[in-house]
């Protein structure tokens, strides 16, 4: 009697032991990561929002991971904002997050408000400005890539006083509709800057990214931001490096990097 009950315990611990193992061939089955950015979510593009929704309903699922490099929306002023169609991003992202693909987000020049909140009602986890993961045993930087553009001074500095404490709490404790109003006015003055600015200092200063990369240690970096999507290689310290740009989603296209045990592919949505 004694040594059958011994036994109980010696066979639970048989089968926990075991679960690993079992599910081992079918993790990693399931490797494929994705990168998207700049899909720039807002009411006024109805079609990205069913591209993105449709996206995450039926691409995302069968991936293990989903990296959103900044800009998913077109511009964020809070965790607290119902406005359409942010709810039902919230919840597609949540039923992604809740069926098991894992999303990491960071935030753009657009939507660096967003936080915390907004990461417990999707499940996304807030990545660093500049993130370093494990790609296929390759360590990769992620970044949106607004701070690789060093040559747009007015940019930097902006950035740098808005990305303070005193600046956050100071916006984000107005009224809603204020806030609202001031991200239309904001859109609209941004939109004729841009206009102004040669096209050179909107786009990353090649050595800023050598001396981030190098920093790191990285010879891979992704990034969104400055809507140039191209594969750039290069050395860092005679060794080959890479800098994958994303695509900026429109109306009428979106674009996922995707990456699984046998390299990368562009996939057009
Ligand atoms: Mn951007």
């Amino acid at each position: 009697m004694r040594r059958a009950r011994e036994y109980v315990p010696v066979a639970e611990a048989f089968s926990i032991n075991y679960l690993p193992l079992l599910n081992f061939p079918y993790s990693s089955l399931n490797q494929e990561i994705l990168f998207i950015s700049d899909i720039h979510i807002s009411l006024e593009k109805p079609e990205i929002t069913r591209r993105f929704l449709a996206f995450l309903s039926n691409r995302a699922p069968s991936a293990a991971a989903l990296y959103i490099l900044g800009d998913l929306f077109d511009a964020w002023i809070g965790d607290d904002d119902p406005t359409p169609p942010n709810n039902a991003i919230r919840k597609h992202l949540k039923q992604l997050t809740d069926s098991g693909t894992s999303v990491y987000l960071q935030q753009g020049n657009r939507d660096f408000l967003l936080g915390k909140q907004f990461s417990e009602d999707t499940g996304a986890i807030l990545l660093d400005e500049y993130a370093v993961i494990d790609l296929q045993d390759t360590p990769t930087l992620l970044t949106h890539g607004d701070l690789l553009c060093t040559d747009d001074l007015p940019y930097q500095a902006f950035r740098a006083k808005s990305h303070t404490r005193e600046w956050q709490r100071a916006v984000l404790s107005k009224p809603l509709l204020l806030r609202l109003l001031a991200a239309r006015w904001y859109r609209v003055r941004s939109y004729f800057h841009k206009r102004k600015k040669s096209q050179d200092i909107m786009d990353v200063n090649q050595d800023t990214v050598i001396s981030v990369m190098s920093e790191r240690h990285c010879l891979r970096l992704i990034h969104g931001h400055t809507h140039r999507p191209a594969i750039h290689n290069f050395e860092i310290n005679n060794q080959p490096a890479q800098r994958f740009v994303l695509a900026a989603w429109s109306k009428n296209a979106g674009e996922v990097l995707c990456w699984n045990n046998d390299g990368y592919q562009i996939e057009a949505l």
